[in-house]
This record gives C-alpha cells, structure tokens and sequence, in this order.
C-alpha cells in the first residue's frame, strides 16, 4: 500500500538498520517525501490528515534522538503553506540537504580544536563526531583515535573500521578501559541525540561516565551536535524519554537464570558541567548557550 514507505522506515528505524540521530532524522524526512509523491492525488485535506498520522508513526518508532520528532515538524510545517503538497517535499529535501552541510560545517569548527599530534577518544558511532575526526586529518594533523566497543550494539566497530578506511590510525577498546587509557587521550569527541536547553547531552549510553573520567583528568570533552539536535519541549521542563531496548541485546541465559535481571537502556544523560563545548553548525557554544539555540531557531515556547 502506500503506507509501505512509513510502515518500512519506522520497522528499520526501531530495529536499529537505520541508526543515530541524523541518519534518523534523513530517514524520516526521505520517507515523508516519498509517502507524499505517492499520496499526491488526495484532496488537499486527506492530504493533510494522511501525512500527519504518517508523521507520527515515524515519531513513535524510537524515543530519545529529537532529531526524530524535529524533523517531522520541520517538514510537516509545510502543511500550513500555500501549496502544500509541494512544500512539504521541499521541506524535506531542504532538511536532508542543510543536515548534510551542517555535518561538514561542524567538522571545520570541530577540526580548529584537534591539535597535531593529538590522541582523540569517541563513544558510540557519530557522523557529526566522524565529521571532526575527517576534518582534522584531512588537515594535514597527525591524529590517532580511540573507539570504544559501546556495549551492547557495538556500534563502535562501525567508527573504527569507517575511520580506518580513511586512513586513520585507530585502536579498538572496551568500554571498560576508558580510565586506564585516559591519561593517553588530548580530548574526547561524541556525537549527540539531544541536547537540553540547561545544556546536558542525551547520547549513547556510557558517555556520561566518559564524561566524567575526562573532566577527572582535565581532558576537554566535546559534543558534535546540529542545532535540529536541540530539544524545543525541554525549554517548557519536558523530560527527554531514556529508550529502554531489549534484555536479549546484553546476554541470554538458559532457562534456570532466567530470573537474572537484566536491564538496556540505550543512552544516559551527561551534565553540563562535564561539557567543554557543543559543537554546532553555526558555531561551537558551551552548553550554557544551548538555550539560545533552541530559542533563535525553535522560537519562544515553541507549540
Ligand atoms: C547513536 C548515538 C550517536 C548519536 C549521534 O545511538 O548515540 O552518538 O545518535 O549520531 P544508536 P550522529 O546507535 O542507538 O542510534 O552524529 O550520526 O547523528
């Protein structure tokens, strides 16, 4: 049916196929696009309506990455124009093409940071972080990098063998090890879900306590965030939902453990005061700007 394309993006997108906020978030904004050209010859009311539930479908399929939910705004707005069939296709196309340029413009701002010679560590598998790590290399630095596992998806696979493609020198580490390799590492990139307006990061779970075994050994700790990575709702003291995934994703035990709890949650919450910047496609800010952000390009009390 024409449903197929939403029906397909959100099943990719909860199964993790289509994963981190950006990739997400292109997803959505492709699948809207799609669904659109497809539904064009309802009445412009159908239209209205059909997208809207299709909208929040591909909300619904996962929680936390607010690039999700933004990103739906952003394109169904075009619903209030004139023509809006045809805007919100455009919307979506603008959406997919200025996220792609905010990745480069956060990797130039990012790269000013790397220093020649340095040893950087990042969690999880970031595009916007990548972006930095690329940059900077591309610059001519001598970097090596430092990838966790990120336990239990092991997504960290995915950067290492991204960056080792490029050319970079790379190493492998448990997530565990992040303290005894500390005193080895210059400065800590991770990519970001969400960002609160009192500036704390939402990302993968295990940056938090990144976070904090780098501000014990004043290693700078630096997020790589879009300004659609902003929470609009948290500026009105909304709580961002933490995911909760599958116990089968951390172990299976036979029949007779299988009173062991387990518990997956997929990201955690870093504070503000382990943050030395944010950095964004229109600048690198301190986490204590994250309102203004939110503010300049979600506006006031945003509905
Ligand atoms: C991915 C994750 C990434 C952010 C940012 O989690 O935590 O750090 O999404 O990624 P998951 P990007 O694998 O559970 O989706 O910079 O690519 O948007």
């Amino acid at each position: 049916s024409e449903m197929d394309i939403i029906k397909e993006t959100y099943e990719k997108i909860k199964n993790m196929e289509i994963r981190g906020a950006g990739r997400i978030g292109r997803a959505a904004a492709k699948a809207l696009k799609e669904y659109a050209l497809k539904i064009s010859h309802l009445n412009e009311e159908e239209f209205k309506n059909k997208m809207r539930e299709a909208g929040n479908i591909l909300i619904s399929a996962r929680p936390t990455a607010v690039s999700l939910p933004n990103v739906v705004k952003y394109v169904l707005k075009g619903l209030n124009e004139e023509n809006p069939k045809e805007r919100v296709i455009e919307r979506a196309d603008e959406f997919i093409n200025s996220s792609l340029k905010a990745i480069e413009n956060i990797g130039k701002f990012g790269a000013n940071r790397i220093k020649d010679g340095d040893t950087i560590l990042t969690h999880c598998n970031s595009e916007a972080a990548i972006s930095v790590i690329k940059t900077a290399y591309d610059e001519g630095k001598d970097i090596k990098v430092f990838c966790t596992e990120t336990r239990p998806r092991n997504q960290g696979y995915l950067t290492a063998k991204t960056l080792y493609d490029y050319g970079i020198d790379v190493t492998l580490i448990v997530d565990s090890a992040v303290r005894y390799f500390i005193k080895e590492i210059d400065i800590v990139v991770v990519g970001a879900d969400a960002i609160t307006a009192n500036g704390c990061l939402v990302n993968k779970i295990g940056t938090s306590q990144i976070a904090l075994i780098a501000n014990e050994s004043r290693v700078p700790f630096l997020t790589a965030a879009e300004t659609y990575k902003f929470h609009p709702k948290t500026i009105v003291g909304e709580l961002i939902e933490i995911e909760e995934r599958s116990p089968e994703e951390v172990a299976v035990f036979e029949d007779k453990y299988k009173g062991i709890k387990i518990r997956n949650p997929a990201f955690d919450v870093t504070p503000a005061k382990y943050i030395d910047a944010i950095i964004t496609e229109v600048g690198l800010i301190p986490p204590q700007g994250a309102w203004y952000i939110i503010e300049k390009y979600f506006g006031w009390l945003e509905k």
